[in-house]
Parts: structure tokens; C-alpha cells; sequence
């Protein structure tokens, strides 16, 4: 037969060789001074969910039990976790090798769908309700997955804490609304609370195109799918080609993820949004959870979430059991040293400072019996300018009632305008967009990419632009502080039928600054925003503007803390297009801009009003 003439040829034909890598690899762990324990924790439906579990080895002293930090996460518990011991700081992020050192366990899970989880994968999972009729949400998975952990983990002592940044921040959010008994105290950092409402994927109404990269990179596979293709490598360059946001989608097939076509079918904050806002879901159970909310001044992706929360939730407070801190942060930037943002130093690790004198003493208490308590104010806040932490008893610490007057040949004053000229105008070409940033723009999760610092880049070069109004104050002769959400108050006429408005409150250093010579008349952005004017009366709906008649544009800042020094300037800057953070308005009104096509996209003239009767400012949180 054919075979016995071949066999001996193919035996001649193919030696092997021994290969280098094995078919397991086992981790050399003896020296380690922690466990590391992958479990799949199951839920009340039967899906299991995998979970990382870290224990230290020996327990600090007179301790026998220790308890545990969970958080869940879309984004890999098995990479969340290094290797190498916990004093090394290989092991975990920063935050948590104090924890583990501090005796705690800590639990990273994978949300359902994601890595190693089973189940199905539903992008920031409603909670139960109009959006998920299912009896599944992440407040059931978090709740199953402590009842698991406290009865499974040897060595707990039956108390819980969740900590996570950002969508991970949500998911300790969402545990909220049906808390365990033995969750005992909240970290939601940087959270998504509300995603049309200035947290990730709209602002104002006008929708942030950098949500494609990353629904591509979580939602086009279970693990994660990497970078989104590019043919350009400005991302100004890429998004203008593409035409629209809807061009992007069909160039790159993103139609096929679920939460893409929700989107774009849902521009407005109708009912499928508005169901979804966790500041008005949380209040409605009672607060047994002492809290603490984490907010960046400088948050690039969840700027509302945290504020909102905390503001919703603190009129139904009565155990003083809500905090919120603001430092000077990036997303996140509270888990790293904290001493800087871009060229703007701060004075001080504040990150560092945060972790190891509010954050850790504020999880002992609640979490290891006979700590000290935590002592913490309502609301703990740096102020930047005087780079000093504030104990407030509340927030916002003033309300926006201080008007700051845009005046004639580009003046800002506290006084309203009298006389000169009454508008300023400019050409807004959707054709020639505004970059938010200096090009090139790399792809924001791009290798390399500063994205986490743009909102304190430099505003200079965009100031001078004929389709960017400047208005700015003579040097301050004394501190002017704010703390809370400045309001942008722009009364304005467009000869197109819609349009964005783009207000910025900067601090300009002065022009020679002895101190930081490197920042002698930076333009340092304070608060920024985008109002999509379709939206100036109500954001459930879209309406279009009438073309050349005055129109009031009135909506909030981010939150912020800050002194304007003696010596420096506020300035006020209005553009309308900030490119391609968020995608182009046509200035003609179509029902969905989604749906615009090239024919729609128009020239415009934009007339700003500073006159009497017709004056626009920006209402300042002004301090006493
Ligand atoms: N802010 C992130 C996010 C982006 C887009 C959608 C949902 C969340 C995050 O870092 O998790």
C-alpha cells in the first residue's frame, strides 16, 4: 500500500526539534509574597463570571482576617495584575500595592461577556428598567459576586469595598442601587454617570467621535480588538476625509457594533438616555454606603459624572455619608503622582498625597474593625493657583452669579458694556473645522498620544485665529477665586439654521512670569465646553435655530476650583468647531447630523453680542 512505501520517507523527511517554549508555562511564585487565584464566580442566571484573586501571604500583625477590595472591569482582570511582589509595585497599580501591603485582599472581576467572563456583552449595561427588561444588570452581578467572595475567600472578614476608575467607576456606581450587606464603603473614580450628559460620548448635544476608537477596541470582540485602522496619521486629516461621523462608521464597518447604532439613533437625550442617568436613579435608594466620589478638574472623558452624582445625592444625606474630592487631576490622574499636568506643576504629589492621607484612612474605617475614623470633610478640594487643599462643607462653594461681561474690541469686565460697537463676528468654515488641538492629532488611545493632558494645552495657538473670538480682562489686581461650574451666557445670531458654540474660560499667566519664565503668557484653559445650538432649549430636543436672529446660548462649564492670581488675565475664548474631538455641525439644520451629507455642511457668519440689553458673559462661581 501507498502508506508503507510513504511511511518511511516521511520519517526520513521530517526530524524534529525540541521546541524552546513550553506547552504550560508555570509562574516561579515561591518568593512572591502574595497569592494570585483565577476563580469563575457564578451568578444567579448561571453565567460565571472570572475573577483575579490577590491575598497576601502573612497579614499584618494581631490581624487574622482581612477584608476585600473588588473592582469590575470591561477591561481585563488578568492584565490588571502583574507579577512580582507587592513591595516591588510590579504587582498592581500604585493604590493597590498599598492596599496589599495594608493586609487587604483585592478582587478584580470581568464583567459579563468581556475576557474571561461568559455571558453576553452589552456596552455600560443599563441598570434594570425602560432599557434593560432583563432581571440582570451589574448591580445583580455585583451583589452575587460579594455574596460569593465573602463566603468563598479564606481569611475575609465578611467586609467589602469597591473601588474602580472610570466605566469601573460606573460599575461601583450601579452596585449602589442595590447594595450588598456587606459592601461597606464606595470608590467611584471618574465615573461614566451619565454618557450624553458630558461624560464620554456627547457634550452639549454634540457627539465626540473619539467613542469609535474605543466601542472598536471593547465591543468588536471579546477580548480586546486593539487599534482601529487609520489611512492618515493627523486624525484632523482622518476625520475630515471621512466626511461625517456616519462617513467614519461605513468606512470602517463599525455599523456592526450594537452600541455605534444606538448612537446614531439616538442624537438627543430622549427616554433612552434619560433612563439610563444614574444622578437621578441613585437617590431613590436610600444611602447606606459611606461614599467617596473622585473628581478631575482636568478629567478629558468623565468631567460630569462624579459631581453629579455626588450633587444629586447629597440632599438625601442624612448620615453625612456622601464625599467628594476634586484635585487637579486627569482621568485617573489621582492613581499617579499628581505633582503635575502637562507644564502646570501643582507644588506637591497630590495623587500621592490623596492615596496615602484620605483614601486609605477612609477605607480603613469602614473597613478594618477598630480603625480610627476617617474624619473626612463633605468635600475636599485643591485649589489650583494657590496649589492648597480645601475642606468645604458643600458643592458647589458659590453659585454662578458673577457676570463677567464681554465688551467691545475684546475687553472682559465685571461691569456690563455701555457703549461701543455691539457684536463681534466671525466666519465659521465647516470646511476649514477648528483643530481642539495642535496637529497632528494622533489617535487619541494611539501609542504616544497626550490626550490625558489636551485640556491644559496652551490656548495661544488658537486665540489669534479670525474664527475664534478673544476677550480678556486688564492684569488682575487681586485674586478673583471661583469654585463650582462657571455658565456660559453668549447671546449670538447665525445666518446658518444650526451651529455649535464653543466657550472657554482661561487663565492667562502674565506676560513675563519670573517664576516659570517657561509660562510667561500661557493660556491656560480653567473650564471649556460645547453647546450644540440645536439643543439651546432643551437637550431632549433638537430645533433649528432662525438664521440672523439673536438667540441666548446659555449652559455649564466643567466644575472647577481655582484662583486667578494678581497679575494674570481672564480670558474668555468662542469658536464654533473643535475638531475632531467632535464632529462637525453642517450649520444647516437636518433632523440627525449623523445623517448629514457634504451638501449640508455651510459657511456661516457668527455675530457674538456685547451690547446693552444683548450682553454676553460667562457667569463666574465667584468666592467671597
Ligand atoms: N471613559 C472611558 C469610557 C470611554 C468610552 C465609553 C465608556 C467609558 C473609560 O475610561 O472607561
Amino acid at each position: 500500500a501507498l502508506s508503507t512505501i510513504l511511511a518511511p520517507l516521511a520519517a526520513h523527511a521530517a526530524p524534529s526539534i525540541a521546541p524552546d517554549t513550553p506547552d504550560t508555562f508555570h509562574d516561579a511564585d515561591s518568593t512572591f509574597d502574595y497569592t494570585r487565584t483565577s476563580v469563575m464566580i457564578p451568578m444567579r442566571d448561571g453565567v460565571h463570571l472570572h475573577a483575579v484573586v490577590l491575598a497576601a501571604k502573612s497579614l499584618p500583625a494581631g490581624r487574622t482576617t482581612a477584608p476585600i477590595m473588588l473592582e469590575r472591569t470591561p477591561y481585563d482582570a488578568e492584565s490588571m495584575v502583574g507579577h512580582g511582589n507587592a513591595d516591588g509595585a510590579m504587582l498592581v497599580r500604585g493604590y493597590e500595592s498599598t492596599l496589599l501591603r495594608a493586609g487587604y485582599i483585592l478582587a478584580f472581576e470581568d464583567v459579563r461577556g468581556k475576557d474571561g467572563s461568559e455571558g453576553d456583552y452589552v456596552n455600560e449595561r443599563p441598570l434594570h428598567g425602560p432599557d434593560n427588561p432583563t432581571p440582570i444588570d451589574h448591580a445583580t452581578d455585583a451583589w452575587d459576586t460579594i455574596e460569593w467572595l465573602t463566603h468563598n475567600v479564606p481569611r475575609n472578614n465578611g467586609r467589602v469595598g469597591m473601588i474602580g476608575t472610570s466605566y469601573d467607576g460606573m460599575l461601583v456606581a450601579m452596585a449602589l442601587t442595590h447594595p450588598h450587606p456587606a459592601l461597606k464603603v464606595a470608590i467611584p473614580a471618574n465615573p461614566v454617570i451619565n454618557t450624553w450628559m458630558n461624560d464620554d460620548d456627547f457634550h452639549g448635544g454634540a457627539f465626540r467621535m473619539i467613542g469609535y476608537d474605543y466601542y472598536y477596541e471593547q465591543d468588536a470582540a471579546r477580548g480586546d480588538s486593539g487599534d482601529l485602522w487609520r489611512n492618515d496619521y493627523d486624525d484632523y486629516t482622518t476625520f475630515l476625509h471621512a466626511g461625517s461621523a456616519s462617513g467614519f462608521v461605513a468606512q470602517h464597518g463599525l455599523e456592526q457594533l450594537g452600541f455605534v447604532r444606538k448612537l446614531h439613533d439616538h442624537p438627543a437625550y430622549d427616554g433612552f438616555w434619560q433612563a439610563q442617568a444614574l444622578e437621578t436613579i441613585l437617590p431613590k435608594t436610600p444611602i447606606t454606603v459611606p461614599t467617596l466620589w473622585i473628581a478631575g478638574q482636568w478629567d478629558q472623558e468623565d468631567m460630569y459624572g462624579a459631581v453629579a452624582a455626588f450633587e444629586a445625592l447629597r440632599p438625601h444625606d442624612t448620615h453625612g455619608l456622601e464625599h467628594l474630592v476634586l484635585g487637579p487631576w486627569h482621568h485617573g490622574g489621582w492613581a499617579s503622582s499628581g505633582a503635575s499636568l502637562g507644564p502646570i506643576q501643582f507644588d506637591s504629589s497630590t495623587g500621592l498625597w490623596f492615596r496615602q492621607s484620605v483614601l486609605l484612612p477612609f477605607l480603613n474605617a469602614a473597613l478594618v474593625p477598630g480603625s480610627p475614623p476617617a474624619n473626612l470633610p463633605p468635600v475636599l478640594a485643591f485649589q489650583t493657583g494657590t496649589n492648597t487643599w480645601q475642606h468645604l462643607g458643600n458643592w458647589p462653594a458659590a453659585k454662578p452669579s458673577r457676570a463677567l461681561y464681554l465688551q467691545p474690541d475684546g475687553g472682559l469686565s465685571f461691569a456690563a458694556p455701555a457703549t461701543g460697537p455691539a457684536s463681534d463676528a466671525y466666519v465659521s468654515d465647516p470646511q476649514k473645522p477648528i483643530p481642539y488641538r495642535l496637529r497632528p492629532i494622533r489617535p487619541t488611545y494611539a501609542k504616544g498620544s497626550t490626550w490625558h493632558d489636551w485640556l491644559v494645552d496652551d490656548q495661544r495657538p488658537f486665540s489669534d485665529r479670525t474664527d475664534v473670538l478673544t476677550y480678556e480682562t486688564a492684569p488682575l489686581d487681586h485674586a478673583v477665586t471661583i469654585a463650582g461650574a462657571p455658565v456660559a451666557d453668549i447671546i449670538a445670531a447665525t445666518t446658518g439654521t444650526d451651529g455649535d458654540f464653543v466657550v472657554k474660560l482661561i487663565d492667562v499667566y502674565p506676560d513675563e512670569d519670573p517664576d516659570a519664565p517657561e509660562l510667561s503668557g500661557y493660556q491656560l484653559p480653567i473650564a471649556m465646553d460645547i453647546l450644540r445650538g440645536r439643543y439651546r432649549h432643551g437637550f431632549d430636543h433638537a430645533e433649528p435655530i432662525p438664521a440672523n436672529q439673536p438667540q441666548t446660548y446659555r449652559f455649564a462649564l466643567p466644575n472647577v476650583d481655582h484662583a486667578f492670581l494678581p497679575g494674570h488675565r481672564i480670558m474668555v475664548q468662542i469658536q464654533s468647531s473643535w475638531f475632531p474631538l467632535y464632529d462637525r455641525n453642517p450649520q444647516t439644520f437636518v433632523p440627525n447630523i449623523f445623517d448629514a451629507k457634504p451638501k449640508d455642511f455651510r459657511k456661516v457668519t457668527i455675530k457674538v453680542f456685547h451690547a446693552p440689553g444683548q450682553a454676553s458673559a460667562v457667569m463666574l462661581p465667584v468666592v467671597p
